[in-house]
């Protein structure tokens, strides 16, 4: 009868009891007692107090003996839980993301194409101060500056192949043009490529190649794109994931030289992460970056690079027709890794930045593009950074 007792006597205080509905008929435990019968561990339970230490006040919280159950946790699909405490249990997010157009140059859309859609504020308290989107900007691999309005996009296909994998829409940023081949302001990734005057400064210890093959010529980022989120992540997430797919017109001529282009997620987090990493989350297992060397660059028809490196495609190149990554006359040309989820540790609670970028490296030719979608955070721990392909 404990828990009976518990939700009848606080339902007027804490709107969003789990449970509450089924057992606020239970009759009232005339022997209740306030210091024993709350709290399972048989300690004191104070209801003008934060009493599971989750920095939520018993009147905000709906589970105040459960530091994972508060408004700023997210809701674990599958527990029979209200985890963020808004009166529903199991209620993931809708970002209802399919009116999302593909030429939006507003950042917080673009968050919401990749399924993140909880936005909040930085001096938010009690139950206002949820989980969620502090900051978004689209800007330069420095973080300032504006990239070109084509470098970014928010899509709902691309090719005939290529969908999304959370919602109805996912995000494109592109060294080149983030827009399909039908579009006016595309330009072929490859001849000629799409070239802009824009140089910066990248992230510390970037650009950066596969080990084995040539470093960069010089150490700019040219022609860059910068999604770049600051996120409060919930009080109940260890890590988080996103899925992207890297696509590159530099297959099979610049394989493994000092072009090469990539994709990174420069993390900023206070979890410690392994230094020769260089803040980047979209790694194998190896810390190697994805690139057009990664072994994860299966999309592609077999061939052999000029570095001696073979490619053996095992996804075969259906999935680049229509994308603008594709050379009628030479399928050989271009390449790319369809779907891959890279998976990261953070701390619950903490303030995060995380810059999802891509630039052309050495020059401004041979355009890179990469897809993003599938933003979902994760109440277990990871070993990670990792990336794999999604199940
Ligand atoms: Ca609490
Ligand atoms: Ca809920
Ligand atoms: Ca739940
Ligand atoms: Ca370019």
């Amino acid at each position: 009868m404990r828990r009976s007792v518990f939700f009848v006597l606080v339902s007027g205080m804490a709107a969003c009891s789990p449970g509450a509905t089924k057992d606020s008929a239970a009759p009232v435990d005339s022997g209740f007692n306030l210091d024993t019968d709350l709290n399972p561990e048989g300690g004191i339970f104070d209801p003008t107090k934060d009493n599971d230490g989750d920095g939520y006040l018993f009147a905000d919280d709906c589970d105040d003996r459960n530091p994972e159950v508060n408004p700023g946790a997210f809701d674990l699909p599958g527990d029979a839980i209200d985890n963020d405490c808004n009166g529903k249990v199991d209620d993931a997010d809708d970002c209802q993301d399919a009116s999302l157009k593909l030429e939006s140059w507003n950042p917080y859309e673009f968050a919401q194409a990749l399924g993140l859609c909880r936005f909040t504020k930085g001096d938010a308290t009690g139950k206002a101060k949820t989980w969620g989107v502090l900051d978004a900007k689209l800007v330069r691999a420095d973080g300032i500056g504006a990239p070109e309005r084509v470098q970014y996009g928010i899509m709902s296909k691309l090719g005939g192949w290529v969908t999304p994998r959370e919602g109805a829409n996912f995000v494109v940023l592109s060294s080149g043009t983030a827009r399909p081949p039908s579009h006016a302001d595309w330009v072929a990734p490859r001849d000629p490529s799409f070239i802009t005057s824009s140089v910066v400064v990248p992230p510390a210890g970037w650009p950066r190649n596969t080990a084995g093959c040539p470093a960069p010529f010089d150490k700019t980022a040219n022609d860059s794109v910068n999604l770049r989120l600051t996120i409060r992540v919930p009080t109940n997430a260890k890590a988080f994931s996103f899925d992207f797919d890297f696509y590159s017109s530099e297959y099979i001529t610049y394989a493994c030289s000092a072009y090469n282009d990539t994709f990174v997620a420069i993390l900023q987090t206070s979890v410690a992460m392994n230094p020769s990493f260089g803040g980047n989350v979209a790694v194998d297992g190896l810390g190697n970056p994805i690139n057009v060397n990664s072994g994860f660059f299966e999309v592609c028809s077999p061939g052999t690079a000029a570095s001696g490196t073979k490619y053996p495609c095992p996804k075969g190149i259906t999935e680049l027709q229509g994308t603008g990554f594709w050379n009628d006359a030479s399928p050989q040309d271009h390449g790319a890794t369809s779907w891959l989820q890279s998976k990261a540790p953070v701390a619950p609670g903490e303030t995060i930045t995380i810059q999802f970028m891509i630039w052309d490296t050495g020059d401004h030719a041979l355009d890179s593009s990469v897809l993003i979608d599938n933003w979902k955070w994760d109440v277990k721990p990871t070993t990670g950074p990792d990336t794999a392909r999604p199940r």
